[in-house]
């Protein structure tokens, strides 16, 4: 494995995962690598998880603040959480045990856009960060850092954090190297440059990490597995979905507002991802871009197919067969696919400039159109905003999609009023449900909701929301956005109450 450490300065730091782990001190700020369940550290997260424990069982409190890039694991996420040794966690994560704690009131969780993490560490926001803990694929003769199967913040970290722990993990494709487009040109206000991107696959930086040797206390080797969750296959509802999308993108372009290469693409995670994506290899498609965050399974597809001619995205997220894909190939994806800080793969000034199509998930819409990604009944977070408020803000076109209705029918993802609002009336352009496609754009508050009602509400809601919106119209205290405060939220307050959004369960 020592083949993977060609500098001999920092071979010499090798040591096991428990004693760099204890290089950690309690109450210190650790930013990790990961984004996605890709590139996260593997085995220092679990061994200090083992050191809290064992500090707990003793009487002595050991806490830490956790930054990422976003999601990880069960290794990383998972184990702190497990061991309550989280004081505080950001800026995005979707691990059953963090997200309990969290809801529970027993750790701090600060929900920021992907975009606005490495620049908010630049600007001082979150203090001093302690150690960084980076998981690399290889470090070159001259020190030089071969990044992972994710990049996130992890240029900030390097750069800002007082001490390094590194992983290097032999598990990871050799062939990663020379994927990566790290840029170095950010500055701080007011002495910031325009970012010299123009394509999707434009390279403007360099294709491996810096890092001040000096600062690295410990260098971890490791041979293990990303995450590799596997997909769902597309199901009746996502693919209804994509469906809508798809006649809305060939109505796009027959109006000549998209040509038939359409613009860089962003798709969020996920099911519906998957689907839209399989749905524009069969509409025809060819020679498209993505600038995105993530680079799934169905993204890899449509590179392969020629559906897709370059990827732009901070990490990959692969089933275990779409790795298998991935690795027998490097050669022909390396030419394709450029991973880069997610500080730019989020840029707005690049999202704007480049003119994305960007395709989110949420959790319900409003009649007016803002969108909740992150709350169930307004209080409980369930992941995070990630980067759709980075995309959905800045895209040419601004897409959110879910089902029609979730819990077993019993919710409506089409509500009188957003119980938290991620994305407001103004970011949104476009809703799809199952059920059908809303263009909002163009469209007034009231000209809005009819069309939100009519075309993604399911039957079984729809009486309700036009009975409410119909009553709203007639007495709301201004008629320009019509609500009744006091029954706006009373869907929620049922939903807790009864288990149901339906008027009498
Ligand atoms: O919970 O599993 O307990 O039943 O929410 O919902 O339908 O599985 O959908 O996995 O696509 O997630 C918005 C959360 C959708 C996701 C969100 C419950 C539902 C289920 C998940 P259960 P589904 P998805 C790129 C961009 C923000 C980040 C983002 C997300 C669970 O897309 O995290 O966009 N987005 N990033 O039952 C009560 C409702 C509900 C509801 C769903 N209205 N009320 N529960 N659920 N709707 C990626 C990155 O940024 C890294």
């Amino acid at each position: 494995m020592s083949n993977r450490i060609h500098h001999p300065q920092l071979l010499q730091r090798r040591m096991g995962a428990s004693e760099a782990a204890a290089l950690i001190q309690p109450g210190d700020t650790v930013a990790m690598s990961g984004f996605t369940g890709a590139g996260y550290p593997k085995a220092v997260p679990q061994a200090l998880a083992a050191h809290m424990q064992a500090a707990h069982a003793a009487g002595q409190a050991f806490k830490v603040k956790l930054l990422t890039g976003a999601s990880t694991a069960p290794e990383l996420d998972g184990a702190l959480a497990k061991v309550g040794g989280m004081e505080l966690r950001l800026p995005y994560q979707s691990d059953p045990t963090t997200r309990a704690r969290i809801n529970a009131g027993e750790m701090e969780y600060i929900d920021l856009h992907l975009s606005h993490v490495a620049q908010y560490a630049w600007f001082g926001f979150f203090g001093d960060i302690d150690v960084a803990v980076v998981e690399v694929s290889g470090i070159l003769e001259d020190g030089r850092l071969v990044p992972s199967s994710s990049v996130g913040n992890n240029k900030t970290w390097l750069e800002q954090a007082g001490k390094v722990i590194l992983e290097v993990n032999a598990w990871q494709p050799a062939g990663l190297e020379g994927m990566h487009d790290i840029y170095y040109g950010t500055a701080l206000p007011p002495q910031r440059m325009p970012i010299p991107l123009l394509r999707p696959n434009d390279r403007i930086g360099e294709p491996y990490l810096r890092c001040d040797l000096d600062k690295v206390i410990a260098v971890v080797q490791t041979d293990a597995a990303d995450r590799n969750t596997p997909f769902a296959l597309p199901d009746h509802t996502s693919k209804a979905i994509a469906g809508h999308l798809l006649e809305f993108l060939d109505h796009e372009v027959r109006r000549g507002r998209l040509t038939a290469q359409l613009l860089p693409l962003q798709s969020g995670v996920g099911n519906f991802a998957n689907a839209v994506l399989a749905g524009l290899a069969q509409g025809g498609y060819r020679g498209l871009t993505a600038y995105t965050e993530v680079i799934q399974d169905g993204m890899l597809g449509l590179i392969r197919q020629g559906v897709l001619d370059t990827a732009s995205a901070t990490a990959f997220s692969l089933s275990p067969a779409g790795l298998e894909a991935f690795a027998c190939d490097i050669d022909f994806y390396r030419e394709r696919i450029v991973l880069r800080p997610q500080e730019i793969s989020n840029h707005p000034e690049l999202i704007r400039r480049l003119g994305c199509i960007a395709l989110n998930g949420m959790i319900e819409a409003d009649l007016y159109g803002n969108v909740n990604s992150t709350h169930i009944a307004g209080s409980a977070i369930m992941n995070g905003i990630g980067g759709s408020g980075d995309f959905a803000r800045n895209a040419y076109l601004s897409v959110f999609m879910a089902p029609s209705t979730a819990k077993g029918g019993q919710v409506s993802a089409i509500v009188p009023m957003a119980s938290h609002v991620d994305h407001t009336e103004h970011d949104t352009m476009v809703l799809v449900t199952e059920q059908g496609l809303a263009d909002l754009r163009g469209l007034s508050p009231k000209q809005r909701a009819r069309v939100v009602i009519d075309n993604c509400a399911h039957p079984d809601f729809r009486p309700l929301l036009h009975d409410y919106f119909d009553r709203a119209c007639r007495d709301s205290y201004g008629k320009h956005t019509p609500h009744l405060l006091g029954e706006a939220l009373s869907w929620h307050q049922r939903y807790l109450d009864t288990g149901s959004m339906r008027i009498g369960g």
